[in-house]
């Protein structure tokens, strides 16, 4: 008689989003199908007494590979960034498609699946990003692919390449409305950045901390409002991306309070970093190490972003995982001639797709600012809920894919560049100390990582073709 399963993770303390309690899993063909006191007799055992068993990470905003029209290059294709997704207890990743502006959509798909086709390490699913809103594109393309399962866009209010103005925002949003896919918003308004830039340089004021100053909270919660109203006035649900601080967050719990159907998302940046660290070593071009949009804030934002976590605010934790290399021989990464002459050309974005789940747990979840249900909510369940993927991913479940990260409350680690997998040649979060660390990560019932060791093979991770979101069921 065959063993009844193909793997058991014995003794460890299983948490979801709502629970924790003692089980055993068992696991045959990559699904859950026994959770039970006591699972004997598996082809395989994982011991994890001692451990936290935790749906995988989910991360649901990761840039990978993507096209830039300035010529920098990203530092992680989908082989390095799913293998440093893995290695930081991430079972999922959702990077963006990107459309280029004057390309058809389906060709922006078709050519971003060829890059992850065999390469990925983890499962992947593609948001689009939707930069020229023809109405080939409103009426055919995009619905189709909606149909196809890419149900969640991104639409952006600022970069000149990528802007929409605001009668093409409504329109957008009325075809999410009508195909039913969930509308994710960069919310910084364009004018706002651009009139600070061109009076930040003026003075003479071109060293990268000024990005903080012309990416101002002003121009975030102005677009955030604006975006919120849009959705409004058009009826559909809105997700408003790497919110950064008190001003924008006030501009969603507004809209909460009145009923409407806005959802928000935080990241490791506005938690682990403030706008100081722009200043690098004296106001000098180190600073380009932590230029991203939004830009992390002040203190008093990080404390109102915890405020978030806490009471729901925030449904999503990505990491916003853009990484460019900081110097390359090149001149593709941060450090190019041009960004030397003003902020406004450093590569907005830095990496974390690695670090995202490890800086949470130990600044939440250790020091006791978060629950653990509240971490894998914020980290798996959620996300998975909010883009289709919920309960094959995200959820603890009999039936579910047995896609889990085993965590260590106790262990104790520092974050170094030379122990993280992604592609960047440095880390923002340098020499950041961690309580509670991810010992061992299982894809659909296989082990892809053990302490810190990636033994997954290349391709082993598989597109996820998704549903609709929860936000629009
Ligand atoms: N928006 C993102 O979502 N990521 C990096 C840069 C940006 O503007
Ligand atoms: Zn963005
Ligand atoms: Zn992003």
């Amino acid at each position: 008689m065959s063993a009844p399963h193909d793997l058991a993770i014995r003794g460890g303390t299983i948490v979801t989003a709502s629970d924790r309690f003692r089980a055993d899993i068992g696991i045959r063909d990559g699904r859950i199908t026994d959770i039970a006191a006591e699972i004997t007799g598996a082809r395989e055992e994982i011991d994890a007494t001692g451990l936290m068993v935790l749906p995988g990470g989910i991360d649901a905003h990761v840039h990978l590979a993507q096209p830039t029209s300035d010529g920098t290059v990203m530092a992680d294709d989908f082989e390095s960034g799913t293998r440093s997704a893995a290695a930081g207890g991430n079972t999922t990743v959702l990077p963006f498609a990107m459309q280029v502006k004057g390309s058809s959509l389906r060709d922006c798909v078709s050519a971003y699946h060829a890059k992850a086709e065999g390469q990925c390490y983890t499962d992947v699913s593609f948001h689009l990003v939707i930069s020229d809103p023809t109405p080939q594109v409103l009426g055919q393309e995009l619905p189709a692919l909606v149909r196809d399962g890419y149900t969640s866009f991104k639409v952006f209010m600022t970069y000149d390449d990528l802007v929409l103005n605001d009668a093409e925002l409504l329109e957008v949003f009325e075809v999410a409305r009508r195909e039913r896919a969930l509308v994710m918003v960069h919310a910084e308004g364009h004018d706002a950045i651009k009139h600070m830039t061109r009076r930040l340089e003026e003075q003479g004021k071109t060293a990268p901390y000024y990005h903080a100053e012309a990416h101002h909270q002003i121009a975030e919660r102005e677009a955030t409002h604006r975006a919120i109203s849009h959705a409004q006035l058009t009826d559909v649900p809105v997700m408003i991306v790497h919110v950064s601080g008190r001003d924008p967050m006030e501009q969603i719990q507004w809209a909460r309070k009145r009923g409407m159907k806005v959802h928000a998302e935080t990241c490791p940046q506005y938690i682990a970093l403030t706008r100081d660290d722009l200043k690098g070593l004296n106001m000098d071009f180190e600073g380009a190490k932590y230029v991203c949009s939004p830009p992390p804030r002040d203190a008093d934002s990080q404390a109102a972003i915890w405020e978030g976590l806490r009471d729901g605010t925030f449904e999503v934790f990505s990491s916003d995982h853009c990484p460019f290399f900081f110097e390359n021989s090149e001149g593709t990464g941060k450090d190019n001639p041009r960004a030397r002459t003003s902020f406004k050309w450093v590569p907005n974005g830095i990496p974390g797709v690695e670090t995202r789940l490890p800086i949470l747990f130990s600044e939440g979840v250790s020091k006791g600012r978060i629950s653990l249900e509240r971490f894998v909510a914020l980290t798996s369940t959620n996300p998975a809920k909010l883009y289709g993927l919920y309960p094959q991913k995200g959820a603890l479940v009999i039936g579910a894919d047995a896609d889990i990260t085993l965590w260590d409350p106790t262990r104790t680690d520092t974050i170094r560049q030379e122990n993280l997998h992604h592609g960047s040649d440095y880390t923002p979060y340098e020499g950041m100390e961690i309580t509670g660390w991810p010992v061992r990560t299982i894809l659909r019932g296989q082990t892809i990582v053990v302490d810190g060791q990636v033994v997954a093979s290349k391709g082993q991770g598989a597109y996820q073709t998704r549903g609709t979101s929860s936000a629009l069921a």
